[in-house]
């Protein structure tokens, strides 16, 4: 039987056993959203297309599964890139279907029309302009496997009008082959070898985990050669809950610009580095001359173009993360038993364990006035690191990373290569939309969350139950700690204290508001928040110029920390 392009795709999104879009319509998609109530999958109205590919996001690092996002062509396209940059950076699959104009009217302006496989070009994995039905059902299959297979990555299927309404005969494909596209997963077994040497050799090793390692879902892998050697782990904003972030001996917290003490001078004094599935990004290096200088470097991508882009590596390992880290506990089991692996690393972790008791990650509390560190133990305390945190950008982005206990992989949801304010709230409807019964909470700053605040009526329509925790400091916290630090307090731009009622906006929208202004009331306005079934903004009024440390000016090196 032949169906209309539009019916494929609504089969195809079946066959790939999605079970919600998250989407926007408009004139070019009309044909999808007439057919969507004749199908299994599961539409969630947004209120602006850049909610809709952040909850697509959001779906996906919660689950490790795809994200699926459908808008319209011309600005609802337009919408999305931020979102899609956003997934791009991060290596998030996300499948994204844009309605374009009638073939015959692509290129002459027509109403409506945008470029946008031209736009996200350089901010999608792949992307295609659907020029015939026939291709339809193959170009979703080639979609899906592409965005989740090797790195993953964003990809986006342009669909003209016109194709919608064509009819060809639904043939799902059954396995993808593209000559030009075929990543590495297998790990070179000489290469294998060849680290399992060095960590046998090495006498201050230490893993830096990253983003890939959760995406790969090789977390049991990272934990069982840290656990069995005795590594110290350290990772990036991405990686965070790959490894338990409550081990108080091997866990060492994140590195880089905000790192702990005991983090970047562990990478300082390493002899071996073994980067798994993380990619040596400005803000985790600082001055690259003097990144890890004692250290052999080995590094475990999947993508060999990240490989030696930004650090010399002395040893590549091109694999999935979970096919090295893998392989390489194979390697480590057999040679565990010849070794006292119990003390050989015990100066080394003694001289961590120092280094954290010098200069513990910390502030200096008050008794009156709310400190936004203080907030976020709560939240931690409260939810004994069982609820999934997402965050916003800026500081509360920080204080949420270094507070939290981030004990399991895709639990800490938060834009970190592309630092996208507004990600948050709607990436935490897509993960609580993916977990209904988990608290899903968001951790923002005043100036973040009202960059997608309209997505408090998707939220209430759809009763997704998300706890929204401002840490109200009136200012753009981050910027203004920039300009306190580097430019003689010049808070230019950064003040913040117009603002809406927080707790009448979230009334308005048919959500629960409570504000916070006394340190006393912080922990019982917090639980009674997290008790309610329904979408909850919490506005908690901080001390306005509290600055995140430890800080490592950008292009310093990682020793040269400002510390409180
Ligand atoms: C879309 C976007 N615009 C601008 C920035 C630059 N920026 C980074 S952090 C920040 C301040 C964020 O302020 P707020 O949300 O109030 O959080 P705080 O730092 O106070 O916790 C800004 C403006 C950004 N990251 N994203």
């Amino acid at each position: 039987m032949e169906l209309t392009g539009a019916q494929i795709l609504l089969k195809c999104l079946e066959k790939e056993g999605v079970d919600v879009v998250f989407g926007f319509p408009g004139g070019a998609v009309i044909d999808i959203y007439d057919e969507i109530p004749n199908f299994s999958v599961e539409h969630i109205l947004v209120r602006h297309e850049q909610g809709a590919i952040h909850a697509a996001d959001g779906y996906a690092r919660a689950t490790g599964d795809t994200g699926v996002c459908l808008v319209t062509s011309g600005p609802g396209a337009t919408n999305t890139v931020t979102g899609i940059a956003t997934a791009y950076l991060d290596s998030i699959p996300v499948v994204i279907f844009t309605g374009q104009v009638p073939r015959p009217l692509i290129g002459n302006d027509a109403f409506q029309e945008v470029d946008i496989v031209g736009i996200t070009r350089p901010c999608t994995k792949h992307n295609y302009l659907v020029q015939d039905v026939c291709d339809l059902a193959r170009i979703v299959k080639q979609a899906f496997y592409i965005a989740r297979s090797g790195r993953p990555g964003p990809v986006l299927v342009d669909l003209p009008k016109d194709v919608l309404n064509q009819k060809c005969r639904f043939d799902y494909p059954e396995k993808v082959s593209m000559r030009s596209y075929n990543p590495n997963v297998k790990p070179h077994v000489g290469q294998v070898r060849k680290v399992a040497g060095l960590i046998r050799k090495a006498e201050r090793p230490l893993i830096y985990s990253g983003g890939g390692v959760v995406s790969s879902k090789s977390h049991e892998e990272l934990r069982w050669l840290a656990q069995e050697l005795r590594i110290p782990v350290t990772s990036t904003l991405m990686g965070l809950g790959a490894y338990p972030g409550d081990d108080e001996e091997l866990w060492l917290g994140m590195l880089g610009m905000h790192g702990t003490y005991s983090a970047n001078m562990a990478i300082h004094n390493c002899d071996l580095l073994l980067a798994a599935g993380a990619r040596f990004d400005d803000r985790v290096t600082g001055k690259i001359s003097e990144f890890a200088p004692h250290a052999t470097i080995v590094h475990i991508d999947v993508d060999p173009t990240s490989i030696q882009k930004n650090v010399s590596v002395h040893v590549p390992l091109v694999a999935d993360c979970k096919e090295a880290l893998g392989a390489l506990q194979k390697e480590m089991q057999a040679l565990r038993d010849e070794m006292d692996w119990e003390r050989k690393h015990e100066q080394w972790l003694a001289q961590i364990q120092e280094w954290r008791r010098m200069h513990p990650l910390t502030y200096l509390d008050d008794e009156e006035k709310i400190k936004p560190q203080y907030v976020v133990e709560k939240i931690d305390e409260i939810t004994k690191g069982e609820a999934i945190i997402c965050t916003e950008v800026g500081q509360n982005q920080m204080w949420a990373a270094q507070f939290c206990t981030v004990k399991e992989p895709n639990m800490f949801l938060t834009s970190g290569g592309l630092g996208t304010m507004g990600y948050g709230f709607p990436a935490a409807l897509g993960a609580q939309r993916a977990f209904p019964d988990k608290l899903v909470i968001d951790i923002a700053g005043d100036g973040s969350i009202q960059m997608n605040i309209q997505e408090m009526m998707t939220a209430v329509c759809n009763k997704l139950p998300v706890k929204i925790v401002i840490l109200n400091n009136g200012y753009l916290g981050m910027v203004r700690q920039w300009q306190e630090l580097f430019y003689e307090k010049n808070y230019c731009a950064t003040c913040m204290d117009a603002q809406p009622d927080f707790v009448k906006l979230a009334e308005a929208y048919g959500a629960a508001g409570f504000r916070v202004t006394r340190k006393q009331d912080v922990q019982s306005v917090l639980e009674e928040a997290f008790a309610l079934d329904k979408p909850v903004i919490v506005d908690v009024r901080v001390e306005q110029e509290e600055n995140v440390y430890p800080m490592v000016p950008a292009g310093a090196s990682l020793t040269e920390m400002l510390l409180v």
